[in-house]
């Protein structure tokens, strides 16, 4: 058993200058955990509940000084001094402190908060990685390291909508972590000088740091992706594939995929999405369809799944129940996992688990709007994520979990997960 001494939080900014919250996690041997919480932009309709204080008069209505005070206040009055089992039995106390279906008496950020600081607690007064934790929580022996997926080009929601897809992403296919990194560093660089001379942009980026130049179309992003990889000496399907979120519930309207030059219905989005994974080496395909689009999920997942994942994140939202039914309609075969989409740590380990259990490939993934924390890397690694998502390589919210992973790597030794090769 594990006493609680004190749970206390704090407002902190994240990486899009926006509050969010920090918690810390006091035990009765004195061990010390902290957690920050990132936030969506592109956020899906069946996440758990995100509290915001509304009040316009301070950050727009964005802060959280509410969800501070229900850590404070609520759950802290409720739960120190009190003994937990295990972090299994400190989130039911706050799924029923809580008592709604979306988290959204207290918030999904304040009960997050405290379900990692916890764990991180636990694992310093276990003396203890935080990755081993994880990775103890999940009865999982440690594996591989998950293969980074990592922005290049970014639209949609992240880049003020210049084109409707969100983003475009690298898959190097190196063997270590720091090769794969280096091989994102000189294509992005490439693509950096591209963006100047096509479009006479300098290297302004998206909120997770891909460029965001003003593309033609959307074919213009696949050639400028792939005459990056040829510019920085590589060869595109050998050395570095690509992943695409699509995040198409963004531009699904009446029926219809606005893909700005075109407006599909679901049929002809297949079709579309077919077309970009036959020409292009695309191993990854996230929310090609709206979250809502149940119907169709399946008809694209036997369109690509052969040759793609078929990657549910605003479609599945790490909920157990959407993932049951999308399991149980052969509607994917991945899952992006968002630990903030559900809030907390043993629901989204249940989340994982299902998906495994169905052979299904598991992404972990950040958010769009990040802290400088990298809780995320010690979790994908302790799960054995089979890909991470964390962002571009240019700015330290996203830095920060990388240069976990890289600590990680050098700790254990392990291997990379052999996916996409
Ligand atoms: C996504 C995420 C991360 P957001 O859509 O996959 O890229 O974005 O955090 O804005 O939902
Ligand atoms: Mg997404």
């Amino acid at each position: 058993m594990t006493t609680i001494n004190k749970i206390s939080a704090i407002e902190i900014l994240d990486s899009r200058g926006k509050p969010t919250i920090k918690c810390y996690c006091k035990l009765d041997s004195g061990a010390i955990g902290y957690a920050s919480v990132p936030s969506g932009a592109s956020t899906g309709k069946a996440e758990a509940h995100e509290l915001r204080d509304h009040n316009k008069s301070r950050f727009n209505g964005n802060g959280c000084l509410k969800a501070v005070s229900n850590v404070n206040e609520v759950i802290n009055g409720s739960i120190s001094g009190t003994s937990f089992k295990d972090q299994n039995d400190l989130d039911q106390a706050l799924i029923e402190l809580d008592g709604t279906n979306q988290k959204s008496k207290l918030g999904a950020n304040a009960i997050l908060s405290v379900s990692l600081a916890f764990a991180r607690a636990l694992a310093t007064d276990r003396n203890e990685p935080l990755y081993r934790y994880f990775s103890n929580l999940m009865g999982n022996e440690l594996g591989r390291l998950p293969r980074p997926t990592i922005n290049l080009f970014s639209g949609g929601k992240h880049a003020g909508g210049q084109t409707p897809i969100q983003d475009l992403l690298v898959v190097p296919g190196q063997e270590d972590l720091m090769s794969s990194l280096d091989v994102t560093y000189r294509v992005y660089q490439a693509a950096a000088k591209i963006s100047r001379s096509k479009y006479g942009m300098r290297a302004l980026t998206a909120d997770e740091g891909g460029l965001a130049p003003p593309f033609n179309n959307l074919n213009s992003i696949f050639e400028d992706a792939n005459e990056s990889i040829e510019a920085a000496g590589l060869e595109p399907g050998k050395d570095v594939f690509f992943a695409m979120d699509v995040a198409s519930s963004h531009f699904f309207k009446d029926g219809l995929y606005d893909l700005g030059y075109r407006k599909l219905p679901s049929e002809g989005m297949i079709e579309e999405i077919g077309k970009w994974v036959g020409y292009n080496p695309l191993v990854s395909i996230e929310d090609g369809l709206a979250e809502d689009d149940w119907e169709n999920w399946p008809k694209l997942n036997e369109a690509i799944g052969g040759k793609s994942l078929v990657l549910g994140d605003d479609f599945l939202c790490t909920n157990p129940d959407r993932i049951s039914r999308a399991i149980e309609q052969n509607a994917a075969n991945a899952l992006l996992l968002k630990v903030n989409q559900i809030g907390t740590v043993t629901e989204a380990a249940r989340a994982y688990t299902l998906a495994k259990e169905a052979g299904w490939k598991v992404t972990i993934s950040a958010r769009s709007g990040e802290t400088e924390d990298d809780w995320l890397a010690d979790l994908a690694v302790g799960w054995q994520g089979d890909q991470i998502k964390i962002g571009s390589i240019t700015q330290s919210e996203r830095l920060a979990k990388y240069n976990r992973l890289l600590e990680i790597e050098k700790e254990t030794g392990l291997p990379m997960n052999d996916w996409p090769n």
